[in-house]
């Protein structure tokens, strides 16, 4: 069997997606995502300029050593429009090895490891009975495990509330929530570390004083604490027995967890940004993590994905798959496949797709009852429709940024 077509497919539904689809010589195809927020077509150049000539006429099969070639033979290593460029190859020909043994991906990555996957959603909300509301519509739809954000006084628009997010500001236009807003320029929102650490502990008060003790609830620092504040944050939330408390600090520093962990039992969840093992390096070896967060579609497919929980396994750390609605409905197949085969599985972020992004892209698999399966079809159980994707050229999109109040740029 030869690789014998490799297409990019720009298309914008519900928000920007871009698929590599790989066609080999006896019609067997193969999909893979590319999504990179924000960046999109940065990621369809390295791959219609740089990678599909290299493709064409090469064996589908040799997952591995297509993956080592395009690693090593690039020179430049590593970053995130590389390592999503090398994860769409990845991920299509694992779709293409398992559609040619005739079975779903997950049976080649081990088979299963338990009937279902975890998944956790994202409730949100400006003030607490908004959040309220919002928690008990994630619960109607099967939801077992949420995640919790709000907005803060103060503050008039922040990352993860669903009401705030409406990316209209350059644009006029408004879209239903995401966590990454698509707009024509970067749209401002303010940030304020001092009321966030004040105010956060009495949400989740709340919450639990009104869902009770059971409910896994998780939170998202989405990157703007120093590492004495995020201290201060899980320990202020330790009575509130979070699941986890992800990305408290920017991880690029990886020896500031030392610091986060010496204060706090709150579990920490990290690395949706990463790319590679070598992120991971310092914090899954001095188990300063509990939980990996990088998503197929980031880190180079699901080789390296599997390579990466199975040496967090050695510490006990266990996988939180990154799955906002920015990773498309094929890179969340390939994460669900992984997900229900490793043994280290931890829980998996599901925001369900829109009903355009749907017609777009046909999947397999399920949510039922707060559980993911990736169903029983051949390959991922995904099919791309080239037509309804013609029918939503790319946007041009820019995800938010913050500001403090005295102007200075902050991580949003
Ligand atoms: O594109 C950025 C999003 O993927 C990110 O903001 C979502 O933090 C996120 C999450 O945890 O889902
Ligand atoms: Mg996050």
């Amino acid at each position: 069997m030869k690789i014998d077509r490799a297409e990019v497919i720009v298309t914008s539904p519900d928000r920007n997606f871009v698929t590599l689809k790989i066609t080999t010589d006896d019609g067997l195809t193969g999909l893979g995502d590319a999504t990179l927020n924000g960046r999109e077509l940065a990621v369809v150049a390295y791959l219609t300029e740089h990678v599909v000539p290299l493709l064409i006429g090469k064996d589908p099969h040799r997952i591995e050593d297509t993956w080592q070639f395009l690693y090593r033979s690039a020179y430049w290593r590593r970053g995130p429009v590389t390592m999503a460029a090398i994860a769409a190859v990845d991920v299509a020909l694992w779709d293409i090895k398992a559609k040619a043994a005739g079975m779903p991906l997950y049976q080649l990555l081990g088979g299963a490891s338990r009937e279902g996957v975890l998944a956790y959603g994202h409730a949100s909300g400006k003030d607490i009975p908004e959040l309220f509301d919002s928690i008990r519509s994630h619960l109607d739809q099967g939801y077992r495990a949420i995640r919790v954000q709000t907005g803060v006084p103060g503050l008039k628009s922040i990352y993860g509330v669903a009401s705030n997010a409406a990316a209209e500001g350059n644009t006029g236009r408004r879209y239903d929530y995401d966590p990454a807003q698509r707009a024509d320029l970067p749209v401002e929102e303010d940030w304020d570390t001092r009321a966030y650490l004040r105010h956060l502990p009495s949400v989740f008060e709340a919450v639990r004083a009104e869902f009770g003790p059971e409910l896994p609830l998780l939170h998202d620092g989405h990157h703007r604490m120093t590492p004495i504040q995020a201290a201060k944050l899980g320990k202020s939330l330790e009575p509130y027995d979070l699941f986890w408390l992800e990305d408290c600090t920017p991880a690029e520093n990886q020896k500031a967890l030392r610091l986060v962990r010496q204060h706090t039992t709150t579990p920490l969840a990290i690395g949706e940004v990463f790319n590679t093992v070598w992120d991971y390096q310092t914090l899954i070896e001095e188990q300063l993590i509990d939980y990996v967060r990088s998503a197929v579609t980031h880190t180079g497919g699901i080789s390296p994905m599997k390579k990466i929980l199975d040496y967090a396994a050695q510490y006990q750390i266990r996988s939180g798959i990154h799955g906002p609605t920015d990773i498309s409905p094929v890179g969340m197949a390939a994460a669900v496949h992984l997900d229900l085969a490793i043994h280290n599985f931890g829980i998996q972020e599901y925001m369900k797709h829109g009903e355009m992004t749907n017609e777009v892209f046909q999947q397999s698999f399920t949510f039922n009852d707060g559980y993911l399966h990736p169903g029983e079809r051949p390959g991922l159980g995904v099919d791309l429709d080239v037509d309804a994707a013609g029918k939503y050229p790319y946007q041009t999109a820019y995800l938010p940024f913050n500001r403090l109040h005295d102007g200075t740029v902050h991580d949003w």
